[in-house]
Protein backbone atom coordinates (compact mmCIF):
# COMPACT_ATOMS: atom_id res chain seq x y z
CA UNK A 1 0.00 0.00 0.00
CA UNK A 2 2.16 2.39 0.88
CA UNK A 3 4.86 1.49 -2.52
CA UNK A 4 1.30 2.37 -4.59
CA UNK A 5 1.17 5.85 -2.64
CA UNK A 6 5.01 6.41 -3.38
CA UNK A 7 4.20 5.50 -6.75
CA UNK A 8 1.83 8.10 -6.90
CA UNK A 9 3.29 10.32 -5.38
CA UNK A 10 6.85 10.35 -7.88
CA UNK A 11 4.28 9.86 -10.75
CA UNK A 12 5.61 6.55 -11.66
CA UNK A 13 3.47 4.15 -13.58
CA UNK A 14 4.88 0.88 -13.31
CA UNK A 15 6.95 -1.17 -10.22
CA UNK A 16 9.20 -3.95 -11.01
CA UNK A 17 10.51 -6.56 -8.32
CA UNK A 18 13.02 -9.37 -8.85
CA UNK A 19 11.78 -11.76 -6.22
CA UNK A 20 13.88 -15.11 -6.95
CA UNK A 21 16.43 -15.54 -9.68
CA UNK A 22 18.22 -18.68 -11.23
CA UNK A 23 20.88 -18.09 -13.04
CA UNK A 24 19.74 -15.46 -15.46
CA UNK A 25 15.86 -16.74 -15.08
CA UNK A 26 13.94 -13.99 -12.93
CA UNK A 27 10.41 -13.96 -11.12
CA UNK A 28 9.06 -10.87 -10.39
CA UNK A 29 6.10 -8.43 -9.67
CA UNK A 30 5.10 -6.63 -11.86
CA UNK A 31 3.05 -3.59 -10.50
CA UNK A 32 0.80 -1.41 -13.17
CA UNK A 33 -1.97 0.84 -12.80
CA UNK A 34 -4.38 -1.70 -13.23
CA UNK A 35 -2.81 -5.17 -11.97
CA UNK A 36 -0.19 -6.84 -10.47
CA UNK A 37 1.06 -9.14 -12.46
CA UNK A 38 3.65 -12.39 -11.82
CA UNK A 39 6.17 -12.71 -14.97
CA UNK A 40 7.58 -14.82 -16.48
CA UNK A 41 3.81 -13.73 -18.27
CA UNK A 42 2.46 -14.87 -20.85
CA UNK A 43 0.23 -12.07 -22.76
CA UNK A 44 -3.31 -13.56 -24.99
CA UNK A 45 -3.70 -10.96 -27.71
CA UNK A 46 -6.99 -9.61 -28.58
CA UNK A 47 -6.83 -7.47 -32.27
CA UNK A 48 -10.61 -6.38 -32.37
CA UNK A 49 -11.12 -5.61 -28.49
CA UNK A 50 -11.28 -9.37 -27.74
CA UNK A 51 -9.85 -12.45 -27.51
CA UNK A 52 -11.08 -14.48 -29.96
CA UNK A 53 -13.41 -17.32 -28.57
CA UNK A 54 -13.47 -16.00 -24.94
CA UNK A 55 -15.49 -13.37 -22.47
CA UNK A 56 -13.34 -11.53 -20.40
CA UNK A 57 -14.74 -13.41 -17.70
CA UNK A 58 -13.63 -16.19 -18.79
CA UNK A 59 -10.02 -14.90 -19.31
CA UNK A 60 -9.88 -13.54 -15.32
CA UNK A 61 -11.55 -17.29 -14.63
CA UNK A 62 -8.29 -18.96 -16.03
CA UNK A 63 -5.60 -16.39 -14.68
CA UNK A 64 -5.24 -14.05 -17.14
CA UNK A 65 -3.29 -11.07 -15.86
CA UNK A 66 -2.98 -8.80 -18.91
CA UNK A 67 -4.04 -8.80 -22.74
CA UNK A 68 -2.26 -7.43 -25.47
CA UNK A 69 -4.66 -4.82 -27.82
CA UNK A 70 -3.52 -3.80 -31.43
CA UNK A 71 -3.94 -0.24 -31.94
CA UNK A 72 -3.83 -0.80 -35.97
CA UNK A 73 -7.28 -2.58 -35.61
CA UNK A 74 -8.79 -0.17 -32.70
CA UNK A 75 -8.03 2.67 -34.92
CA UNK A 76 -9.44 1.82 -37.56
CA UNK A 77 -12.51 0.42 -35.92
CA UNK A 78 -14.36 1.53 -33.55
CA UNK A 79 -11.43 3.97 -33.59
CA UNK A 80 -9.50 5.53 -31.04
CA UNK A 81 -11.57 8.83 -30.42
CA UNK A 82 -14.65 6.65 -29.52
CA UNK A 83 -12.91 3.99 -27.31
CA UNK A 84 -11.52 7.82 -25.72
CA UNK A 85 -15.38 8.95 -25.63
CA UNK A 86 -16.45 6.05 -23.78
CA UNK A 87 -13.28 5.73 -21.29
CA UNK A 88 -10.94 3.82 -22.72
CA UNK A 89 -10.22 0.24 -23.93
CA UNK A 90 -10.63 -1.00 -19.85
CA UNK A 91 -14.19 0.26 -19.51
CA UNK A 92 -15.01 0.10 -23.60
CA UNK A 93 -14.33 -3.90 -23.05
CA UNK A 94 -15.07 -4.58 -19.43
CA UNK A 95 -11.34 -5.50 -18.63
CA UNK A 96 -10.02 -4.48 -15.10
CA UNK A 97 -6.71 -6.30 -15.62
CA UNK A 98 -3.80 -4.75 -16.93
CA UNK A 99 -3.66 -3.93 -20.72
CA UNK A 100 -0.34 -3.07 -23.59
CA UNK A 101 -1.41 -1.93 -27.07
CA UNK A 102 1.46 -2.53 -29.88
CA UNK A 103 2.26 0.73 -31.67
CA UNK A 104 0.26 -0.52 -34.92
CA UNK A 105 3.01 -0.31 -37.45
CA UNK A 106 4.19 -3.96 -37.32
CA UNK A 107 0.62 -5.10 -37.62
CA UNK A 108 0.52 -2.70 -40.67
CA UNK A 109 3.76 -4.09 -42.40
CA UNK A 110 2.98 -7.72 -41.61
CA UNK A 111 -0.91 -7.84 -42.79
CA UNK A 112 -0.77 -5.14 -45.42
CA UNK A 113 1.92 -5.85 -47.69
CA UNK A 114 1.08 -2.24 -49.53
CA UNK A 115 2.98 -0.54 -46.33
CA UNK A 116 5.61 1.51 -46.92
CA UNK A 117 8.07 2.78 -44.56
CA UNK A 118 9.62 6.32 -44.90
CA UNK A 119 11.42 8.83 -41.76
CA UNK A 120 7.99 10.22 -41.31
CA UNK A 121 6.50 7.21 -40.28
CA UNK A 122 4.59 4.14 -42.02
CA UNK A 123 2.34 4.63 -44.99
CA UNK A 124 -0.46 2.22 -45.86
CA UNK A 125 -3.46 2.14 -47.96
CA UNK A 126 -6.71 2.30 -45.54
CA UNK A 127 -8.33 -1.45 -45.26
CA UNK A 128 -11.84 0.75 -45.00
CA UNK A 129 -11.47 3.08 -47.70
CA UNK A 130 -8.72 2.32 -49.66
CA UNK A 131 -7.06 6.12 -49.18
CA UNK A 132 -3.60 6.67 -48.39
CA UNK A 133 -2.88 6.86 -44.44
CA UNK A 134 0.38 7.67 -42.55
CA UNK A 135 0.96 6.11 -39.04
CA UNK A 136 3.91 8.76 -37.40
CA UNK A 137 5.30 8.08 -34.65
CA UNK A 138 3.22 11.00 -32.79
CA UNK A 139 0.31 9.87 -34.03
CA UNK A 140 1.10 6.26 -32.84
CA UNK A 141 1.52 7.25 -29.37
CA UNK A 142 -1.94 9.52 -29.61
CA UNK A 143 -3.69 6.69 -30.14
CA UNK A 144 -2.60 4.92 -27.21
CA UNK A 145 -2.69 7.66 -25.27
CA UNK A 146 -6.42 7.73 -26.20
CA UNK A 147 -7.11 3.84 -26.01
CA UNK A 148 -5.49 4.04 -22.09
CA UNK A 149 -3.22 0.45 -21.72
CA UNK A 150 -1.15 0.35 -18.92
CA UNK A 151 1.88 -0.24 -20.91
CA UNK A 152 2.03 1.46 -24.79
CA UNK A 153 4.76 0.51 -27.40
CA UNK A 154 7.17 2.90 -29.30
CA UNK A 155 6.76 2.60 -33.19
CA UNK A 156 9.37 1.04 -34.48
CA UNK A 157 10.82 -0.05 -38.59
CA UNK A 158 10.31 -3.42 -38.31
CA UNK A 159 12.33 -5.46 -40.92
CA UNK A 160 12.67 -9.33 -41.81
CA UNK A 161 15.35 -11.21 -39.96
CA UNK A 162 15.60 -12.86 -43.15
CA UNK A 163 16.60 -10.05 -44.93
CA UNK A 164 19.94 -8.24 -44.77
CA UNK A 165 22.32 -5.09 -45.89
CA UNK A 166 21.47 -1.98 -45.60
CA UNK A 167 17.93 -1.94 -44.97
CA UNK A 168 18.66 -3.37 -41.28
CA UNK A 169 21.09 -0.29 -40.72
CA UNK A 170 18.56 1.92 -41.54
CA UNK A 171 15.76 0.33 -39.76
CA UNK A 172 17.83 0.45 -36.30
CA UNK A 173 19.44 4.04 -36.67
CA UNK A 174 15.35 4.99 -37.69
CA UNK A 175 14.09 3.14 -34.52
CA UNK A 176 16.48 5.07 -32.56
CA UNK A 177 15.31 8.27 -33.94
CA UNK A 178 11.73 7.37 -33.54
CA UNK A 179 11.81 6.61 -29.85
CA UNK A 180 12.56 10.35 -29.04
CA UNK A 181 9.73 11.46 -31.19
CA UNK A 182 7.61 8.88 -29.30
CA UNK A 183 8.97 9.92 -26.36
CA UNK A 184 8.23 13.65 -26.85
CA UNK A 185 4.39 12.77 -28.10
CA UNK A 186 3.36 10.84 -25.14
CA UNK A 187 1.68 12.76 -22.96
CA UNK A 188 0.12 10.47 -19.76
CA UNK A 189 3.85 8.96 -18.61
CA UNK A 190 2.37 9.04 -15.02
CA UNK A 191 -0.37 6.65 -16.09
CA UNK A 192 0.94 4.64 -18.81
CA UNK A 193 4.75 3.02 -19.16
CA UNK A 194 6.50 3.81 -22.88
CA UNK A 195 8.47 0.58 -23.92
CA UNK A 196 10.97 0.65 -26.52
CA UNK A 197 11.58 -2.02 -28.98
CA UNK A 198 14.94 -3.30 -29.91
CA UNK A 199 15.60 -3.99 -33.07
CA UNK A 200 18.87 -4.58 -35.00
CA UNK A 201 17.79 -7.31 -37.43
CA UNK A 202 20.30 -10.89 -36.18
CA UNK A 203 23.44 -8.29 -36.31
CA UNK A 204 24.66 -8.40 -32.97
CA UNK A 205 26.43 -4.93 -33.60
CA UNK A 206 23.49 -3.23 -34.31
CA UNK A 207 21.47 -5.13 -31.72
CA UNK A 208 24.36 -3.39 -29.30
CA UNK A 209 23.73 0.12 -30.97
CA UNK A 210 19.31 0.09 -30.49
CA UNK A 211 19.88 -1.80 -26.71
CA UNK A 212 22.19 1.01 -26.10
CA UNK A 213 19.98 3.90 -27.42
CA UNK A 214 17.02 3.12 -25.96
CA UNK A 215 19.00 2.29 -22.43
CA UNK A 216 20.21 6.10 -22.83
CA UNK A 217 16.73 6.98 -22.60
CA UNK A 218 15.51 5.66 -19.29
CA UNK A 219 12.01 4.18 -20.40
CA UNK A 220 9.94 2.21 -17.68
CA UNK A 221 10.83 -1.15 -19.53
CA UNK A 222 12.29 -2.52 -22.98
CA UNK A 223 11.08 -5.13 -25.92
CA UNK A 224 12.86 -7.38 -27.99
CA UNK A 225 11.69 -7.17 -31.44
CA UNK A 226 12.22 -8.14 -34.96
CA UNK A 227 12.29 -11.76 -34.10
CA UNK A 228 9.79 -14.93 -34.42
CA UNK A 229 10.36 -14.24 -38.03
CA UNK A 230 11.21 -16.87 -40.03
CA UNK A 231 15.03 -17.07 -38.31
CA UNK A 232 16.19 -20.33 -37.02
CA UNK A 233 16.10 -21.20 -33.69
CA UNK A 234 20.07 -20.84 -32.93
CA UNK A 235 19.62 -17.64 -34.04
CA UNK A 236 16.48 -16.37 -32.62
CA UNK A 237 17.94 -17.36 -28.76
CA UNK A 238 21.85 -15.62 -29.61
CA UNK A 239 20.13 -12.66 -29.80
CA UNK A 240 17.43 -13.01 -27.29
CA UNK A 241 20.71 -14.12 -25.36
CA UNK A 242 22.45 -10.75 -26.21
CA UNK A 243 19.75 -8.33 -25.14
CA UNK A 244 18.87 -9.93 -21.78
CA UNK A 245 22.49 -9.46 -20.91
CA UNK A 246 22.87 -6.05 -21.97
CA UNK A 247 19.57 -4.34 -21.09
CA UNK A 248 18.76 -3.20 -17.34
CA UNK A 249 18.42 -5.67 -14.46
CA UNK A 250 15.40 -3.61 -12.53
CA UNK A 251 13.66 -3.16 -15.48
CA UNK A 252 11.09 -6.16 -17.76
CA UNK A 253 12.10 -7.38 -20.67
CA UNK A 254 9.63 -8.40 -23.47
CA UNK A 255 10.20 -10.93 -26.36
CA UNK A 256 7.43 -9.71 -29.08
CA UNK A 257 5.09 -12.40 -31.03
CA UNK A 258 6.92 -15.38 -28.79
CA UNK A 259 6.02 -17.65 -28.86
CA UNK A 260 5.58 -21.35 -28.89
CA UNK A 261 5.69 -23.16 -24.98
CA UNK A 262 9.33 -24.12 -25.77
CA UNK A 263 10.19 -20.44 -26.72
CA UNK A 264 8.62 -19.58 -23.54
CA UNK A 265 10.76 -21.78 -21.10
CA UNK A 266 14.34 -21.04 -23.31
CA UNK A 267 13.51 -17.27 -23.61
CA UNK A 268 12.98 -17.14 -19.93
CA UNK A 269 15.93 -19.05 -19.01
CA UNK A 270 17.94 -16.78 -21.04
CA UNK A 271 16.26 -13.59 -18.54
CA UNK A 272 13.30 -12.57 -20.46
CA UNK A 273 10.09 -11.63 -18.28
CA UNK A 274 6.89 -11.05 -21.04
CA UNK A 275 5.56 -12.93 -24.20
CA UNK A 276 2.78 -12.27 -26.45
CA UNK A 277 2.02 -14.36 -29.49
CA UNK A 278 -1.65 -15.56 -31.52
CA UNK A 279 0.10 -19.16 -31.81
CA UNK A 280 -2.29 -20.47 -28.46
CA UNK A 281 -5.68 -19.11 -29.91
CA UNK A 282 -5.09 -19.63 -33.83
CA UNK A 283 -3.97 -23.66 -33.64
CA UNK A 284 -7.51 -23.74 -31.90
CA UNK A 285 -8.92 -22.44 -34.65
CA UNK A 286 -7.41 -25.42 -36.72
CA UNK A 287 -8.36 -27.80 -34.29
CA UNK A 288 -4.92 -28.44 -32.37
CA UNK A 289 -4.44 -28.35 -28.54
CA UNK A 290 -1.34 -27.65 -26.31
CA UNK A 291 -0.48 -30.77 -24.52
CA UNK A 292 2.92 -31.35 -22.30
CA UNK A 293 3.55 -33.66 -24.91
CA UNK A 294 3.80 -31.29 -27.83
CA UNK A 295 0.16 -30.97 -29.83
CA UNK A 296 -2.67 -32.98 -30.13
CA UNK A 297 -4.93 -32.85 -33.52
CA UNK A 298 -7.92 -33.00 -32.83
CA UNK A 299 -9.42 -33.12 -36.54
CA UNK A 300 -7.67 -36.40 -36.51
CA UNK A 301 -10.29 -39.57 -37.05
CA UNK A 302 -8.52 -41.11 -33.76
CA UNK A 303 -10.55 -38.66 -31.71
CA UNK A 304 -14.16 -40.01 -33.05
CA UNK A 305 -14.75 -42.04 -30.08
CA UNK A 306 -11.74 -41.07 -27.13
CA UNK A 307 -13.46 -40.24 -23.86
CA UNK A 308 -10.31 -39.07 -22.88
CA UNK A 309 -10.53 -35.64 -21.57
CA UNK A 310 -8.10 -33.11 -24.27
CA UNK A 311 -5.13 -33.57 -21.50
CA UNK A 312 -5.95 -35.78 -18.14
CA UNK A 313 -3.37 -33.79 -16.39
CA UNK A 314 -4.49 -30.11 -17.22
CA UNK A 315 -7.57 -29.06 -14.82
CA UNK A 316 -8.89 -26.62 -16.90
CA UNK A 317 -12.70 -26.09 -17.25
CA UNK A 318 -12.68 -27.90 -20.83
CA UNK A 319 -10.32 -31.27 -19.81
CA UNK A 320 -13.08 -31.39 -16.05
CA UNK A 321 -15.88 -31.27 -18.34
CA UNK A 322 -15.61 -32.46 -22.00
CA UNK A 323 -14.08 -35.49 -24.45
CA UNK A 324 -11.60 -35.49 -27.08
CA UNK A 325 -14.80 -37.08 -28.98
CA UNK A 326 -16.78 -34.22 -28.75
CA UNK A 327 -14.86 -31.45 -29.48
CA UNK A 328 -13.98 -33.56 -32.63
CA UNK A 329 -17.48 -33.48 -33.59
CA UNK A 330 -17.62 -29.65 -33.10
CA UNK A 331 -14.56 -28.66 -34.47
CA UNK A 332 -15.10 -28.24 -38.36
CA UNK A 333 -18.89 -27.34 -37.42
CA UNK A 334 -19.66 -25.45 -34.94
CA UNK A 335 -17.64 -22.15 -33.18
CA UNK A 336 -17.61 -23.67 -29.83
CA UNK A 337 -15.26 -26.35 -30.60
CA UNK A 338 -12.70 -23.32 -31.48
CA UNK A 339 -13.88 -21.70 -28.06
CA UNK A 340 -13.34 -24.87 -26.04
CA UNK A 341 -9.76 -25.42 -27.88
CA UNK A 342 -8.71 -22.27 -27.37
CA UNK A 343 -10.01 -21.71 -23.53
CA UNK A 344 -7.68 -25.10 -22.41
CA UNK A 345 -4.88 -23.36 -24.80
CA UNK A 346 -5.14 -19.74 -23.41
CA UNK A 347 -5.30 -22.15 -19.92
CA UNK A 348 -2.32 -24.07 -20.87
CA UNK A 349 0.08 -20.96 -21.46
CA UNK A 350 -0.97 -19.39 -18.38
CA UNK A 351 -0.53 -22.52 -15.79
CA UNK A 352 3.11 -22.54 -17.96
CA UNK A 353 3.72 -19.16 -16.91
CA UNK A 354 2.29 -19.48 -13.30
CA UNK A 355 4.57 -22.72 -13.29
CA UNK A 356 7.88 -20.91 -15.04
CA UNK A 357 7.41 -18.19 -11.45
CA UNK A 358 7.06 -21.11 -8.79
CA UNK A 359 9.89 -22.62 -10.19
CA UNK A 360 12.28 -20.17 -9.72
CA UNK A 361 10.80 -18.77 -6.63
CA UNK A 362 11.08 -22.20 -5.12
CA UNK A 363 14.56 -22.99 -6.36
CA UNK A 364 13.57 -25.79 -8.55
CA UNK A 365 13.48 -24.14 -11.98
CA UNK A 366 16.31 -26.67 -13.61
CA UNK A 367 13.78 -29.63 -12.25
CA UNK A 368 11.07 -27.67 -14.00
CA UNK A 369 12.63 -27.31 -17.48
CA UNK A 370 13.95 -30.91 -17.28
CA UNK A 371 10.63 -32.25 -17.06
CA UNK A 372 9.01 -30.20 -19.79
CA UNK A 373 11.89 -31.10 -22.31
CA UNK A 374 11.57 -34.89 -21.33
CA UNK A 375 7.57 -34.87 -21.38
CA UNK A 376 7.66 -32.70 -24.94
CA UNK A 377 11.16 -34.52 -26.11
CA UNK A 378 10.58 -38.11 -25.03
CA UNK A 379 13.22 -39.54 -27.13
CA UNK A 380 15.84 -37.24 -26.38
CA UNK A 381 15.44 -35.20 -29.60
N1 LIG B 1 7.64 -4.80 -33.36
C1 LIG B 1 6.36 -4.50 -32.98
N2 LIG B 1 5.45 -5.46 -32.76
C2 LIG B 1 5.80 -6.74 -32.94
C3 LIG B 1 7.10 -7.12 -33.34
C4 LIG B 1 8.09 -6.11 -33.57
O1 LIG B 1 9.24 -6.33 -33.92
C5 LIG B 1 7.11 -8.53 -33.41
C6 LIG B 1 8.24 -9.43 -33.74
N3 LIG B 1 8.37 -9.66 -35.13
C7 LIG B 1 5.82 -8.96 -33.06
N4 LIG B 1 5.06 -7.87 -32.78
N5 LIG B 1 6.03 -3.22 -32.82
ZN1 LIG C 1 -7.51 -28.22 -20.29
Amino acid sequence: KAAAVIDKLFGMALRFEVLGRFNRARAARLTLPHFVCQTPLFMPVGTQGTIKGLTTEQLEEIGCQIILGNTYHLALRPTSELIDDLGGLHKFMNWPRALLTDSGGFQMVSLLHLADITEEGVTFQSPVDGKPMLLTPEESIQIQNRIGADIIMALDDVVKTTITGPRIEEATYRTIRWIDRCIEAHKRPNEQNLFGIVQGGLDPVLRDICVRGLVDRNLPGYAIGGLAGGESKDSFWRVVAQCTASLPEEKPRYVMGVGYPLDIVVCSALGADMYDCVYPTRTARFGTALVPEGVLKLKHKAMADDTRPIDPTCDCMVCKNYTRAYIHCLVTKDAMGSQLLSYHNLYYMLKLSRNLHSSIIKGRFPEFVREFLQTMFPKGD
